[in-house]
């Protein structure tokens, strides 16, 4: 597969994301609770390290909640200063990681006060792969629609600072993939769960691909959605086909319409309508 993955606008903003963090006390890291490493971005370790890192792990509504709770404390094992769940697109959800938040950055506010004197603002960063949630999160952290939000990648082009108070700022950034991404399971869980524009995928072609790599987490939802029971399949061009004559999704002359089906099959993983699915476990 030989897709620009990486837009132009991802490395002038990964420049301005470094400039800019000098003023940073918090780092907000936007995973997707479904793919817990494919939704790592490489290059952070390095540009974070000194910051009070928070990882969230978002959409976790359409995630099966115990592998969640174990990617919880995988990574709170491994360091991170918080590691919560969170549905960007709750507000209750997003006000229990805001309380979090507010904490810790009056936390840096008292410390900073107690050793000079002064009276700071403390400025967190939001940062994640494309369609992570970064500006619904951000949204619902303000209870206003201040950042534009859509469900493809790449929606937001430019970072954005929001005043929360004298106290406290945040920012939201543009989606960050890296340039050497060539794992073709990682670019696989990218566009299934859209952090990569899927129009440089033929559906047929992606959706083939996930069922058979997914066959074993796929298969309940599969078959209660379509009644069509995957598990012994061994081609995912060959389901499509299967789960065509189960639901008579047909072309003029009776061709099975396997373009529509398998757009029809990426869009209810996405939507949540086969369950919720983790397709990488802690
Ligand atoms: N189910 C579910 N949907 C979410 C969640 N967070 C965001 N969404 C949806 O995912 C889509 C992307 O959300 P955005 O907030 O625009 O994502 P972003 O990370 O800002 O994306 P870019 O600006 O493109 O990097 C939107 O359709 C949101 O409604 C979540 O936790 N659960
Ligand atoms: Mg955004």
């Amino acid at each position: 597969m030989n897709v620009n993955w990486y837009p132009g606008h991802m490395a002038k903003a990964f420049r301005i994301l470094a400039d800019d963090l000098k003023g940073v006390d918090i780092v907000v890291q936007m995973r997707d609770a479904r793919v817990g490493y494919s939704s790592i971005n490489p290059k952070f370790e390095k540009l974070f390290k000194n910051k009070i890192n928070i990882i969230l792990l978002s959409k976790c509504d359409l995630a099966d909640p115990d592998e969640t709770a174990k990617w919880v404390e995988r990574l709170k094992s491994e360091g991170a200063a918080a590691v919560m769940p969170v549905n960007a697109s709750d507000p209750a959800s997003v006000k229990q990681v805001k309380r979090h938040i507010l904490s810790k950055a009056a936390e840096i506010r008292q410390n900073v006060f107690e050793r000079r004197g002064m009276k700071i603002t403390v400025r967190a960063v939001v940062a994640g792969i494309p369609n992570s949630g970064k500006s619904t999160f951000i949204n619902n952290f303000f209870g206003t629609a201040k950042a534009k939000t859509g469900n493809k990648p790449g929606v937001t082009k430019e970072k954005q600072w929001i005043k929360e108070s004298p106290d406290f700022e945040i920012m939201d950034t543009p989606g960050l993939l890296w340039p050497d991404l060539e794992n073709k399971r990682t670019m696989l869980n990218l566009t299934v769960t859209n952090a990569i524009k899927n129009e440089l995928y033929d559906p047929f072609t992606l959706a083939s691909e996930f069922l058979i790599t997914y066959k074993d987490i796929l298969a309940k939802g599969m078959l209660e959605r379509y009644g069509v029971d995957i598990s012994d399949y061994t081609l995912g061009e060959e389901i499509i086909d299967a789960v065509c004559e189960k639901k008579s999704m047909k072309m003029r002359g009776g061709i099975n319409d396997t373009q529509r089906c398998s757009e029809q099959i990426l869009t209810d993983f996405r939507a949540g309508k086969l369950g919720r699915i983790t397709l990488e476990k802690a």
